[in-house]
């Protein structure tokens, strides 16, 4: 894209301008690990995100609109509606992982919801639990209660991302369990279009913005290897790498294996064989 204005960039994607209305989200093959990006890239993972996050929105048209308007032949890109993105990350929460684990465990709540006593790493909870957050300036997204939710985007905004945040999750994981794969959490962001509808943006249940575990060796009580970045995790600690960068180059097995990965989870959730995606990326959308 080499005339094109760069609007803003992810972690492993980059977002140009089209026109005034349209922009173009472009999904790279990077990868992170413990929040660093490594130099060696997986093959076919930016049309694997790519692929899966449009699957979910065709899925979910009848929930919610989106800013989806055209995927690309590369399989990698998607002409997207521009909006007025709201400050919030909407993140739900269906099993106790991660940051949600930690906080429960120091304090008996996530996010402000008070949990029952005794839950264990990994549990699935009682009902999902939307814990929106703000995109920090730097480094993490920071946790935010209901109030200070409400205050950012207003009380009737805020209810109406908190509802639509849970019905998708709601959807998503039950398709995906259906698949053998657990959503355990996943992040969605939303903007409004110029007539002040709700559009999910963003990518949507993917690798990146979702934790997959596999369905097969779930086990409450234990941290669940990730369905995707495993291989990657575990090559990481075999070296005793600081986390700090530079990350580690991987090895070729490695990068097949955790290719072959992305490319299980894609065909598991879609139905769909990535070759076919890759010769007609639209297949996904039927
Ligand atoms: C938008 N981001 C974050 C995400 C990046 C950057 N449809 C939209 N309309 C207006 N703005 C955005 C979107 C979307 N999606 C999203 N920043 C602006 C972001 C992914 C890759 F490079």
């Amino acid at each position: 894209m080499p005339d094109a204005v760069h609007v803003g960039s992810g972690k492993v994607r980059e977002l140009y301008e089209l026109d005034e209305t349209r922009l173009l989200l472009v999904a790279s093959d990077r990868i992170s690990t413990f929040d660093v990006i490594l130099p060696t890239e997986i093959p076919d993972k930016g049309r694997v995100l790519t692929g899966l996050s449009a699957f979910w929105f065709a899925r979910t048209r009848d929930l919610v609109r989106n800013h989806l308007l055209a995927l690309r032949d590369d399989g990698r890109s998607t002409e997207c509606r521009r909006l007025e993105m709201l400050p919030l990350e909407c993140v739900v929460r269906g099993y106790l992982a991660g940051s949600g684990w930690k906080d429960y465990r120091a304090t008996g709540e996530v996010c402000g919801h008070r949990l029952p006593t005794g839950l264990v790493e990994s549990q699935q909870l009682p009902s999902a639990l939307f814990t929106p957050s703000t995109k920090a300036t730097e480094g993490h997204d920071e946790n935010i209660d209901r109030d200070r939710g409400i205050e950012l985007v207003g009380a009737d905004l805020y209810e109406r991302v908190e509802r639509t945040s849970l019905a998708l999750y709601e959807f998503a994981s039950r398709l995906a369990r259906e698949r053998g794969i657990i959503l355990a959490d996943t992040k969605l962001e939303f903007g409004l279009d110029d007539e002040g509808e709700l559009v999910l943006g963003d990518e949507a249940f993917t690798p990146d913005s979702s934790r997959f575990w596999p369905a097969d060796v779930y086990t409450p009580g234990t941290t669940p290897p990730s369905f995707d970045k495993q291989p990657v995790r575990d090559y990481c600690e075999s070296l005793g790498w600081d986390k700090l960068p530079p990350g580690p180059e991987l090895p070729p097995d490695v990068v097949e294996g955790t290719r072959a990965r992305y490319i299980e989870a894609f065909e598991r959730l879609t139905g769909c064989a990535f070759a076919d995606y890759a010769a007609d990326p639209n297949t996904v959308l039927s």
